[in-house]
């Protein structure tokens, strides 16, 4: 069985306490990797590395990281095809999907931010003939990034090129559900001519690395996705140490759909945003709000598009769905479904465990759900699923539509179906949320900031945001 490993100062090594933990594939519900349990002593020597290789990364100024980078986003290009097997594996989604976004996703999160840092330029305040002001941006020293298991690669990578590029040293968790292409890509960083303690990685649990890591005193800034709960104990462990936090949380997305929209296009995408990666993507649309002179039509077509899609074996090229990331997350999300009936909800389609044959009979495979008949204010419509379920509203007026896309504690993104500008950009300004898709979703330009209100988190990514974000900014007044 393959034992995973940590990277903590260059080399690859076992935790110290040699403890372990199996690493499952959702699609046969079988163990196929060991990964280490490690815990604080592991994280110190991964602090005590990247604390020794900090000044040399600086020094190798901004020309010199991006190479580096770049040279990793290449190794992972050319292994594409191994990491999109090994997301499938450790994450259940098809390999088609990994292969087609996930992966080249990671390498163009590299490569976007290696450059993006050769054009970063502060700014420059003149006091007319008295002084003149000049903003430095340093990094940071050794950061903490932490990343989920719905987007493995993509995510980790989102949070660890930035912070590279800027020129932190990193010591970074992946999620312990899906640890693989993180450790596949740790065993390129020295062919990458990645300098040792610069990127650490140290593989474990929430409760024993990620709490050290946020505890930890010489690691002054955390970026974290993942669960709100989760998001709200990092804040309270980091908040009185005064470390710089990036939070990026849940989502309970509203799509807005007036009847005046492409009906085909919104459609198509609509089932997309419900039910890509089973559902497990922070910015799917969960809650569908259908104007009510259209919601007949929709809700027939939908139901017909969905119970169409074919839940199968993730390397199956044919699959639309794989298998949910783990047997709790399995149970969390059709216990939502048995919650949804409870509170008066009708399920349209779905709604169960797929047992597939073979040694795909144990794995951990649901039908993509839809419901009707629910108000907005109930669990199943303010909680999030993560999963492939979605509800169905439909609304009357803008001003409805307005106020039950906006009922949650949640305020990551929206989805808005119209062919009206004026409503489009009037509700854009209202809908509260940190992205508003316009007749479009997962459009992804990573120039733009990233990130939700309310429950959702607090900062952004992507773009100079996240070059901000892994750098502290020092005003320098000079006397003309
Ligand atoms: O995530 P966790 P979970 C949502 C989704 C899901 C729920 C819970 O609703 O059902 O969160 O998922 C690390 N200190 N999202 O429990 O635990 C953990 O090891 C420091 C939305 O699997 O938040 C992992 O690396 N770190 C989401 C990371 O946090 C801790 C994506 C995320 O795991 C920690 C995933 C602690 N005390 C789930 N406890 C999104 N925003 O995209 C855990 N971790």
């Amino acid at each position: 069985m393959e034992r995973i490993l940590n990277l903590i100062d260059g080399r690859l090594q076992p935790p110290a306490g040699d403890a372990w933990l199996d690493v499952h594939a959702p699609a046969t519900g079988t163990v196929h990797a060991h990964l280490p349990d490690s815990d604080a002593a592991d994280v110190q020597a991964a602090v005590d590395a990247a604390m020794h290789a900090f000044p040399g990364w600086v020094a190798l100024g901004r020309e010199g990281r991006s190479r580096v980078i770049l040279r990793l986003a290449e190794l992972i290009e050319r292994d594409l095809e191994r990491f999109a097997e090994a997301e499938s594996l450790d994450n259940g989604k098809p390999v088609h999907l990994a292969r087609e976004v996930d992966i080249p996703r990671a390498v163009a999160n590299f490569r976007f931010f290696a450059t993006a840092i050769l054009h970063f330029a502060s700014e420059a305040h003149l006091m007319d003939d008295i002084a003149v002001n000049y903003t430095d941006r340093q990094p940071i020293g050794v950061v903490g990034c932490i990343s989920p298991w719905n987007l493995p690669l993509y995510l980790f990578t989102w949070k660890i090129a930035p912070a590279l590029a800027a020129g932190n040293t990193v010591v970074a968790k992946p999620s312990e559900v899906t640890p693989y292409t993180a450790y596949l890509m740790s065993r390129l960083c020295e062919e990458a001519g990645m300098p040792p303690g610069v990127l650490n990685i140290v593989h474990g649990t929430g409760p024993r690395v990620g709490a050290a890591i946020t505890a930890h005193p010489d690691i002054h800034a955390i970026s974290f996705t993942g669960g709100t709960r989760t998001g709200q104990e990092i804040a309270r462990t980091a908040a009185p140490m005064f470390k710089k936090l990036s939070l990026e949380l849940g989502g309970k997305n509203p799509v807005l759909i007036f009847d005046d929209c492409d009906f085909e296009a919104m459609l198509r995408t609509t089932v997309r945003s419900s039910f890509r990666n089973q559902g497990q993507i922070c910015l799917c649309g969960s809650r569908i709000l259908i104007q009510r002179g259209i919601y007949d039509r929709f809700r027939d077509a939908f139901v017909e598009r969905v119970k169409a899609l074919k839940v199968g074996d993730p390397k199956d090229p044919a699959s639309d769905l794989g298998a949910v990331v783990s047997e709790p997350h399995m149970e969390k999300v059709l216990s939502y479904v048995d919650l949804a009936r409870e509170e008066g909800g009708t399920v349209l389609c779905g709604g169960e465990r797929v047992r597939l044959d073979g040694e795909l009979a144990d794995g951990w495979f649901i039908s993509p759900t839809v419901i009707e008949g629910l108000g907005p204010a109930c669990r199943t419509n303010q909680e999030e699923i993560f999963g492939p379920v979605v509800t169905l509203m439909p609304f009357d007026t803008e001003e409805e539509a307005l106020a039950m896309a906006n009922s949650t504690p949640y305020g990551l993104a929206s989805v808005l179906w119209t062919q009206d500008v004026k409503r489009a950009h009037r509700l854009a300004r209202q809908l509260q949320a940190g992205i508003v898709w316009v007749n479009c979703w997962m459009v992804r330009d990573l120039r733009t900031p990233f990130g939700g209100m309310k429950s959702s988190g607090v900062g952004r990514e992507g773009g100079f945001e996240a070059l901000r974000f892994f750098t502290e900014a020092k005003n320098v007044c000079v006397r003309l």
